[in-house]
């Protein structure tokens, strides 16, 4: 935890900045928020476009996880992120798709973003797809995969988008799991310079699935796929087909808008589901007011649409807002570690958002990177996903923002939808590590192990415990699809009337929130969240191995690295070599979730430090992992301390 106290005053920034001019304003308008919700966010909601208005602002049974925002309103996601802007901004570039190789770059103005939109929405509904129909998603970073969510939004089709590095079989189980009817993929996807072999990757996921009728293929190169007759059309002649405009569904404000999965501590991932008008509304105001977004400003978020941040911030927000956004296709390290800089000077880009890990894996490279380009466009800066340690903050702020731009260290995750704790732009001073103060609407609070809110002490130095979350807020997700069961015991049961985020944090006495990672047992590999129970399920699964036990500890680049411990079984022992099972494990790995999840060590044990009741001891297992033997703590609960001898000495 580092607790260290400096502040850094906030550069300052020109521009409207919504009304918000000092730090007073927020703390003011922070607290309107939080006493009167209702009237606060009934205010914001003039941002989008209504079809037909909202009755009642908040229906709220929080500790049942039972949220409504805007009843009785109707609206259409897809209408306010481009047919409302169309007067004004028709000819405004909205998607700039930076291709892998830079000069297959293409830029969308508001205007075609609408025809290419209606053609897809008109293509699915010729092949059935109706309101409340799940569409899964399976494509590489292109502007058909922009097209293609803001399609389903228009028609009230439901996407959910697979990030296109997960496997085959992780691909099928979340196809069966929303029951979705339509796939919509790539022939290949093309990043850093490699192809990804999308459509055959689909193929195999389907097989045996009979409730996917049609398999929509786009074009990304020039490589030649099987095409399933009766089920596989290319989009490109589907579009063809099709007119260029389409009604927008009138969809009620709860309807719900897309699902996305994500891993838990427990179990097979879960499909958290947002709605039309809450997320959207909070992705628009978030993406305005902690970027400080001005209008013809150029937006870059580099993350993948596969995960909620591209979703929010690469998509849904800033077209919400009739923003100029980037969509990038490559990786920040191709051709090289100028990549990121040399998009940001091609386009002018202003605001900039991107995960700590990438930040690390650039300023490895050295300096002359950053500084052979121009990036005086630049405003605002951010960073997502996993704690941002002080040196990664440091770089960012100096290198790449001049000490001229305010560094957004934004906590938030999958289920919020949006950004919940982050400073403003100009006006948050600024602690490198932090991720400051909560946004408008925001309640956070620090619990201890019983749930009992824990008030800054007497003196108080800062208070530490589990992170919870006090009110709903409109981008908050409703439910996990077809289990709301799961929804209330994951977040809403531990500590009741709190919604609980996973997260360990720490709050100074300036009230300064500290995110200290996540305390159930998910692993945050590179800002992609994976559960320890998925990983070991995979190891568990192939025939050489009797047990498995995977932790997470610290890397330098990824932020945290998978450490698997395994039994063999008589097979595995008998069989191969260490190096050999590894291998094979990887490959395991690999088929059933996808590269980014392999385990960086190997452990080859006799067997795993477990209390009586038969649970792993993962606190023992981490401090092995890194060395830390004479810490463990205590291990009297232990069913059989010599596992700790022996573990000890094969690391040693
Ligand atoms: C947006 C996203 C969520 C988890 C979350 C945290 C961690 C995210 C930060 C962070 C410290 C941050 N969604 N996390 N942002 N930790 N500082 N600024 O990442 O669902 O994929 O992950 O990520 O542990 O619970 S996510």
């Amino acid at each position: 935890m580092n607790k260290n106290n400096s502040t850094i005053k906030p550069p300052s920034i020109s521009g409207d900045t919504f009304q918000i001019n000092s730090f007073e304003e927020y703390k003011k308008l922070y607290e309107y928020s939080i006493k009167d919700p209702i009237s606060y966010w009934a205010e914001q909601s003039k941002k989008l476009h209504w079809f037909h208005p909202w009755e009642q602002v908040l229906d709220n049974s929080f500790s049942e996880a039972d949220v409504a925002w805007f009843s009785g309103g109707r609206l259409n996601v897809s209408n306010n992120c481009i047919d409302r802007h169309l007067n004004s901004k028709g000819d405004q570039v909205a998607i700039i798709w930076e291709a892998d190789n830079t000069k297959d770059s293409k830029s969308y103005t508001y205007r075609e973003l609408k025809h290419e939109v209606c053609r897809i929405a008109n293509a699915l509904k010729t092949a059935g797809v109706r309101k409340g129909d799940r569409v899964c998603l399976y494509m590489p970073m292109i502007p058909e995969l922009a097209f293609t969510m803001l399609a389903c939004t228009r028609i009230g089709a439901i996407h959910s988008i697979v990030f296109a590095g997960f496997s085959a079989d992780s691909l099928r189980d979340r196809i069966l799991d929303c029951n979705a009817s339509v796939v919509v993929t790539a022939n290949e996807g093309q990043r850093g310079g490699k192809a990804l072999a999308l459509k055959s990757i689909v193929d195999k996921a389907l097989q045996g699935i009979s409730s996917v009728h049609t398999v929509f293929v786009a074009k990304r190169t020039e490589k030649e796929v099987t095409m399933k007759a009766g089920r596989d059309i290319w989009l490109h002649e589907a579009m063809a087909r099709e007119r260029r405009s389409c009604p927008s569904e009138w969809m009620a404000s709860e309807d719900p808008l897309f699902i996305l999965y994500t891993s838990g501590s427990t179990g097979k991932p879960k499909g958290l589901m947002h709605t039309h008008a809450g997320y959207l509304l909070y992705a628009l105001q978030t993406f305005e007011q902690i970027f400080n977004y001005q209008p013809g400003d150029i937006h870059f978020c580099a993350a993948d649409l596969g995960w909620i941040t591209g979703h929010s911030y690469v998509i849904y927000g800033p077209l919400a807002s009739g923003a100029t956004t980037i969509m990038f296709e490559s990786t920040p390290l191709y051709p090289d570690a100028g990549r990121y800089w040399q998009v940001i000077e091609k386009y002018k880009a202003n605001i900039f958002y991107t995960a700590p890990t990438a930040i690390r894996a650039i300023a490895k490279e050295g300096n002359e990177w950053v500084e052979k380009y121009d990036l005086s466009s630049l405003k605002s800066l951010g960073s997502v996903g996993e704690p941002i340690n002080p040196e990664a903050w440091y770089w960012l702020y100096e290198q790449v923002g001049k000490s001229k731009c305010s560094v957004m260290d934004t906590w938030w995750q999958t289920e919020t939808g949006g950004i919940m704790i982050s400073p403003l732009p100009g006006i948050t001073e600024m602690k490198p590590g932090s991720a400051t103060l909560p946004f408008f609407g925001i309640e956070p609070c620090i619990v201890d192990e019983n749930g009992q809110e824990i008030k800054d002490t007497q003196n108080n130095n800062g208070i530490s415990g589990y992170l919870c979350l006090k009110n709903p807020w409109p981008g908050m997700a409703r439910t996990i699809y077809g289990d709301h069961e799961r929804y209330v015991e994951s977040y809403f049961t531990q500590y009741p009337n709190l919604y609980f985020t996973g997260d360990g944090c720490y709050r100074d006495a300036d009230g300064y929130y500290w995110i200290t990672g996540r305390v159930d047992d998910v692993i945050n590999v590179s800002g992609h969240r994976l559960g320890t129970a998925e990983i070991e399920s995979s190891l568990a699964s192939n025939p050489l191995v009797a047990e498995a036990a995977v932790v997470g500890i610290p890397d330098e680049i990824k932020g945290m690295s998978i450490f698997a411990y395994i039994i063999p079984s008589k097979e595995g022992v008998a069989m191969k070599s260490e190096e050999e099972l590894s291998g094979i494990l990887k490959q395991q790995v690999r088929q059933d979730i996808g590269s980014f999840a392999i385990p960086s060590n190997f452990q080859i044990v006799s067997g795993l430090p477990k209390t009586r009741s038969g649970k792993i001891m993962r606190r023992i297992l981490k401090k092995i992992a890194v060395g830390e033997y004479d810490d463990l703590g205590n291990i009297t609960t232990l069913a059989d301390s010599s596992v700790v001898e022996e573990l000890i000495n094969l690391r040693k």
